[in-house]
């Protein structure tokens, strides 16, 4: 039998907010492997930007968030990747409801573990979707 044709994918990421920095996580995973990004993940069947965020911001840290608001949607084409993969992405942005939370690496199949990081001092390298952001100058705080 012949394999699917591939389809482009729509996944959600959040710019999960905590004053001026925001949690990333290392990648393990084939794309984008050793590279800092946001949480997130596929978009599923009938769910809503806000909804699919929350989600995968839970199962990947545990943290509940709030303030959920979309910011930006990218193109992206991974030809180069052990994978090809085509990614519609979404960028949310968000809060924690509770700020004592602590975020826990859920799936350390998936990620070395989450941090905080200061907006004027992302580590490197960042996963490149995020990396062409914040080289256009984009900046995902709220202003005032
Ligand atoms: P799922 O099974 O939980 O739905 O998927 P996942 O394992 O959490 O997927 P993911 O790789 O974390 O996210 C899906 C795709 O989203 C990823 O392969 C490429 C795209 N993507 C970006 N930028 C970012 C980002 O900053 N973080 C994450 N996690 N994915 C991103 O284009
Ligand atoms: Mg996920
Ligand atoms: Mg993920």
């Amino acid at each position: 039998s012949e394999a699917a044709a591939p389809v482009p994918r729509v996944a959600v990421v959040v710019f999960l907010l905590r004053g001026k920095t925001v949690l990333l996580g290392k990648r393990c995973s084939s794309v984008g492997q050793s590279t800092f990004a946001l949480p997130g993940g596929h978009l599923e069947f009938g769910e809503s930007f806000e909804i699919c965020a929350a989600r995968e911001v839970k199962e990947e840290t545990g943290l509940d968030i709030c303030k959920i608001e979309f910011l930006t949607v990218t193109n992206n084409v991974f030809l180069q990747e052990p994978k090809p993969s085509h990614y519609v992405t979404v960028f949310m942005r968000a809060s924690l409801g509770d700020p004592q939370q602590v975020p826990q690496n859920l799936e350390p199949d998936k990620c070395d573990g989450w941090d905080w990081y200061a907006w004027d001092n992302l580590p490197k390298p960042l996963f490149w979707p995020l990396e062409k952001m914040v080289l256009s100058g984009f900046d995902p705080f709220p202003v005032g």
